[in-house]
């Protein structure tokens, strides 16, 4: 596979994963979800390898979500090379991967971490956050929603409170913020960002990988269930994506102006 919008490394055991789209904020679009599952593939298929991470390219933004700008008036993302009937993007399939592959995933938050890619971080086993990194959902600010592991495993996460408040209010946190409710593991210097998940990761490949495996798996069980409303989830955003209102969302991030939503209240 040609790899546009990706960069992909494999050094001492450890498969380094880069969205690099720097342009919009490595915001992801069809082509660069179907490369990111490639490259969680390769990385599962290859028997030196022992962990892996997840990051942005520049230090602006680990992943921003779905990019608007390829995002079309009716039914989603401009992609073909998706699953017939969803939202033009293979999300789920790569949320699977992310969650499925017997190998510890690191996320290693470079900067902005929002909506889909908010939730990025959230599947990955671990997070390791710059100290500028910026954390936050923005579904019912631009007409979308993550109902699966989103949110039901960010509540698992963070708590049912919090996981409300960060969806209903669409704030940004802070990665010290973050790390205080459970949500990152450890916060460094911007520069060492990166020899840290290196670290992290060294010391994951010294581990017993059935050892690992095993325990991922067994973690993974408790919130299997999520899944299945990941799939109800992006069945309904398939259907949302059509209508006027989830249109305004993204309309008013286009255009720069503040979004209005409420003339859909009924
Ligand atoms: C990251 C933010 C807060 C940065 O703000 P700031 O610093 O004011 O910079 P901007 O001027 O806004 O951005 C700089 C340039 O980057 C472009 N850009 C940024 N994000 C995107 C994006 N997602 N798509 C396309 N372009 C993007 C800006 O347009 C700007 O470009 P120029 O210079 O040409 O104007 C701020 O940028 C921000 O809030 N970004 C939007 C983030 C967002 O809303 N993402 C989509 C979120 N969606 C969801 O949450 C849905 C739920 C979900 O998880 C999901 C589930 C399934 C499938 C898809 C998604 C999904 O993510 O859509």
């Amino acid at each position: 596979m040609q790899l546009t919008d990706i960069l992909y490394d494999k050094h001492h055991g450890i498969a380094t994963i880069t969205i690099n789209r720097p342009d919009v904020m490595n915001a992801f679009r069809g082509a660069t979800i179907q490369q990111l599952i490639y490259a969680f593939r390769d990385a599962w298929d290859d028997v030196k390898i022992g962990a892996v991470i997840l990051t942005g390219a520049g230090q602006r933004a680990f992943c921003t979500g779905g990019d608007q700008k390829t995002k079309v008036d009716v039914g989603g993302y401009d992609f073909n090379g998706g699953l017939g009937g969803g939202i033009g993007l293979e999300i789920e399939q790569l949320h699977l991967v992310i969650r499925n592959i017997p190998k510890p995933v690191i996320a290693a938050v470079n900067g902005y971490a929002i909506g889909g890619g908010h939730v990025l971080h959230v599947i990955c086993d671990l997070t390791i956050a710059a100290e500028h990194a910026k954390f936050g959902q923005t579904g019912p600010t631009v007409g979308s929603f993550d109902g699966g592991f989103g949110s039901s495993y960010l509540a698992r996460i963070v708590g049912d409170k919090k996981a409300r408040e960060i969806w209903y209010l669409c704030e940004q946190y802070s990665a010290a913020e973050c790390q205080e409710m459970g949500l990152v593991n450890k916060v460094v210097a911007g520069e060492l960002l990166m020899d840290e998940a290196l670290n992290w990761a060294q010391k994951i490949c010294a581990k017993s990988p059935t050892a690992l495996k095993i325990l991922k798996y067994s973690f993974n069980a408790d919130t299997a269930n999520i899944q299945g409303i990941s799939q109800l989830s992006m069945a309904s955003l398939a259907l949302f994506y059509k209508t006027d209102e989830s249109n305004e969302g993204r309309e008013a991030f286009i255009e720069k102006r503040a979004v209005n939503f409420a003339k859909f209240r009924k």
